[in-house]
């Protein structure tokens, strides 16, 4: 497989350090380029990821001085892959939830088809909070309408390949998609754009407190992020975007 052209990129705040330096090191183990954008992290948990890049080479970390969420922090690293030659970047967490085995699979998705989204479509374990399935599942009915039905599984979970160039093309059209809203808001966008959506099963671990597991998602506040979205979504879309829904359908047919 040519490995030039993709790279594993992990956005973390606060992850903890032990727990971000295990998630780069199984990257690491999977594949040659991985870069880290540590967030204006205040937890000191960049300190171990610097040292272990002074040996992997091919480990950058890139420090955002402030916090600025998921979205900013996968927009900086994006623009900065493209400047540095790459066209893909395999987007995963960085506290542990994601599965660093699966990256192969995923990339040689991307490889076959450049033009396309690569998303995971979650495997839960029976230790999932119920609470966040539920949740989940009115967010995949959402989009399934903004989408007219087609092409993106699920709309929450990260572990994505992008295409970096049309991704970054529809960040920059928007102000929005920098936090919790980035992961739906960018598939639905890239999806209107009339990017082909390929989506692959991945497992989706949930980490206890012990083994490091942590999350930043704040129920009232993200939620309330989540209809804001949806919102904005469905007003776009009846204001004339059903006539790309509609071009994006046919052509997810055709392919
Ligand atoms: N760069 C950046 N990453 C974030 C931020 N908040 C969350 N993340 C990352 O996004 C991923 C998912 O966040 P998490 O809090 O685990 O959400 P959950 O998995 O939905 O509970 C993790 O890799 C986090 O490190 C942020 O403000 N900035
Ligand atoms: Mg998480």
């Amino acid at each position: 497989m040519n490995t030039a052209t993709h790279l594993v990129l992990i956005p973390s705040y606060n992850t903890g350090g032990a727990r971000l330096l295990a998630t780069v090191r199984e990257a690491l183990a999977q594949w040659p380029d991985v870069w880290v954008v540590v967030d204006g992290s205040t937890d000191q948990s960049a300190t171990g990821v610097v040292a272990l890049a002074q040996t992997e080479l091919r480990l950058r970390v890139l420090i955002q001085p402030r916090n600025g969420g998921k979205g900013a922090a996968v927009l900086a690293g994006a623009e900065a892959a493209l400047a540095a030659g790459f066209t893909h970047a395999l987007v995963m967490d960085a506290d542990g939830q994601h599965p660093a085995d699966r990256i192969g699979d995923f990339m040689r998705a991307s490889q076959d088809e450049p033009a396309a989204l690569v998303l995971g479509r979650p495997v839960f374990g029976p230790e999932a909070p119920l609470v966040r399935l539920k949740g989940r599942q009115l967010s995949v009915g959402l989009v399934h309408f903004e989408t007219g039905g087609a092409g993106i599984d699920d709309p929450l979970f990260g572990f994505r390949v992008y295409p970096l160039a049309a991704t970054v093309r529809v960040l920059r059209r928007t102000r929005f998609a920098r936090r919790y809203d980035f992961d739906p808001e960018v598939a639905v966008r890239l999806f209107w754009a009339g990017t082909p959506m390929r989506n692959l099963p991945a497992a989706c671990r949930y980490l206890s407190r012990a083994e490091g597991g942590v999350s930043h998602y704040h129920y009232l506040r993200d939620n309330l992020r989540m209809v804001w979205l949806h919102t904005r979504l469905i007003v776009e879309l009846l204001l004339g975007r059903w006539v790309s829904v509609g071009k994006a359908r046919r052509h997810s047919r055709i392919a």
